[in-house]
């Protein structure tokens, strides 16, 4: 287990929605903690930067207008395992094959519109969060529950 960062959006869907907070209260309620927030319009030169590994296939230039149509939450979130965790949260990437209990699973029903992106590797997470916040824009404290999160390293 190592503490680790990743990078959730929740998309324009999620926002439009009126999703911000259910959302955020699920990563909240896993015990994992939120170091950096903020709302924000992504500009096309950061969301093809992000999205630059699926340039050239079918769905991205559909993914590049959906992603920039209305502000996005970009959140930084700190936790054990917490690439993996906030992928399982999320459930699969098309929300027709992922579990009820799972974002996606729960309140999306289209590939395109589905609600979060989350990080998927260390890599591609250390990438990701520096093109969206600053090292000042991702804070260090504690929360007050970690003993009971992790009551083996206490
Ligand atoms: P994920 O890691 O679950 O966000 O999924 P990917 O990085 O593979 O895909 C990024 C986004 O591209 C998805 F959220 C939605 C879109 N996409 C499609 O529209 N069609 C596809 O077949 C695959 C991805």
């Amino acid at each position: 287990m190592e503490t680790e960062q990743t990078l959730v959006l929740i998309k324009p869907d999620g926002v439009q929605r009126g999703l911000i907070g259910e959302v955020i209260a699920r990563y909240e309620h896993k015990g994992l903690k939120i170091v950096g927030m903020k709302l924000q319009q992504l500009p096309r030169d950061t969301a093809e930067t992000l999205y630059a590994i699926h340039h050239g296939k079918p769905f991205y230039d559909v993914l590049i207008e959906f992603i920039i149509s209305a502000p996005i939450v970009a959140l930084a979130i700190e936790g054990r395992d917490a690439i993996e965790l906030v992928r399982i949260l999320n459930g699969e990437t098309d929300p027709r094959e992922s579990q009820p209990g799972t974002i996606r699973g729960d309140f999306s029903i289209n590939i395109t519109h589905n609600i979060v992106h989350a990080s998927d590797s260390p890599q591609s997470a250390q990438r990701e969060l520096e093109i969206v916040f600053t090292p000042e824009e991702r804070y260090k404290y504690h929360r007050m529950d970690e003993a009971i999160l992790h009551p083996s390293v206490v």
